[in-house]
């Protein structure tokens, strides 16, 4: 059986290699992207099995998303659609420190999952069912996959896990807020930005993130991690608080940085190690996330993760 199973959209994703206005891009490295997705290649690399379900239009970009994420060691489970194409995204880089994300994936094939789409033997057999609230802000018939796949785990008893991962794009504030109380006193592990949290908690402290994390379990999840970015994370779980402090890299490209600290907490939490190695493991997938350009590329294997406490010059030989 795999130890964690996901679902959701995963995109083509064309990246502009010059900063400034996209209009003035002239070429675009091509690859992929999908928070789910980058999620499973996290855990995978980190030495725990992952599958990943979701929709691809019958096209190139639905067959780049295979056999990218299969050569990765993910169980990918892409089921064409033969009706609508594979989702887009664009990224660019408008200054030196910021890069800006378009979609162009209304009605694309990822939208159009369907609760038929999972087979619930898959859900049941797994250790762990990770969601994202993209999914749920993709299309009713996407929405509807999240729950039923979230009752489907409650039921066999498998823990669920939910990165809130708030895009602005795809729905309002409110909207997402409504949707994450209801879902959030059904899971087991959540992991929310201090911003992210407020959508849920609204008077959740700012400045405060251990408050924030107690806040948010007492909606009901067993483990909260929220994440600070540059300045680490805390965890709240069993009634006990943790932080972690980031460690320091050169940040080139922030985008993939929070499924990079998901995919570290739960691998570790698979491995069944102590909390605090797998809220450091979690901090240093996301470190590595942000240090080279792409969503998922540069998430570590287990012996990357030993580079961050070694190498004083910056070399291994
Ligand atoms: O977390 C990174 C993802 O956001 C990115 O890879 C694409 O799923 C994606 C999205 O909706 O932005």
């Amino acid at each position: 059986a795999t130890d964690l199973v996901t679902f959701g959209e995963t995109m083509a994703l064309f990246v502009s290699r010059r900063t400034g206005p996209l209009r003035f891009a002239r070429d675009f490295d091509l690859g992929l992207g999908g928070a789910e997705s980058n999620l499973a290649v996290g855990v995978t690399r980190l030495g725990r099995s992952a599958c990943w379900v979701g929709r691809v239009g019958a096209d190139e970009f639905g067959d780049l998303i295979r056999s990218a994420l299969a050569g990765e060691g993910v169980d990918v489970r892409a089921i064409p659609d033969l009706e609508a194409q594979t989702g887009l995204m664009i990224k660019g880089r408008r200054t030196a420190d910021h890069v800006d994300v378009r979609y162009y994936r209304a009605g694309g094939a990822g939208s159009r999952l369907r609760p038929e789409d999972l087979d619930p033997a898959l859900i049941r057999g797994a250790r762990v069912l990770h969601v994202t609230a993209i999914t749920p802000a993709l299309s009713e018939s996407a929405r509807a996959t999240v729950r039923h796949a979230v009752e489907e785990a409650r039921d066999a008893g498998v823990p669920v896990s939910l990165d809130v991962n708030y895009r602005r794009a795809l729905w309002s504030q409110e909207a997402a807020g409504a949707w994450l109380r209801e879902v959030a006193g059904r899971v087991d592990v959540l992991f929310a930005t201090a911003d992210e949290a407020r959508l849920i908690a609204a008077d959740a402290p700012l400045d405060d993130p251990a408050a924030t994390a107690a806040a948010l379990a007492a909606l009901g999840p067993r483990h909260v991690l929220v994440k600070l970015g540059s300045r680490g994370a805390v965890e709240w779980s069993d009634g006990v608080c943790r932080r972690a402090p980031a460690y320091q890299v050169t940040a080139v490209d922030p985008v993939g940085a929070g499924d990079a600290f998901a995919a570290g907490w739960l691998a570790d939490w698979l491995e069944g190690a102590e909390p605090d190695q797998r809220l450091r493991t979690a901090c240093a997938a996301g470190a590595f996330a942000v240090t080279s350009q792409g969503d998922w590329e540069s998430l570590p294997t287990r012996a990357d993760l030993t580079l961050l406490e070694r190498s004083a010059d910056g070399v291994s030989r």
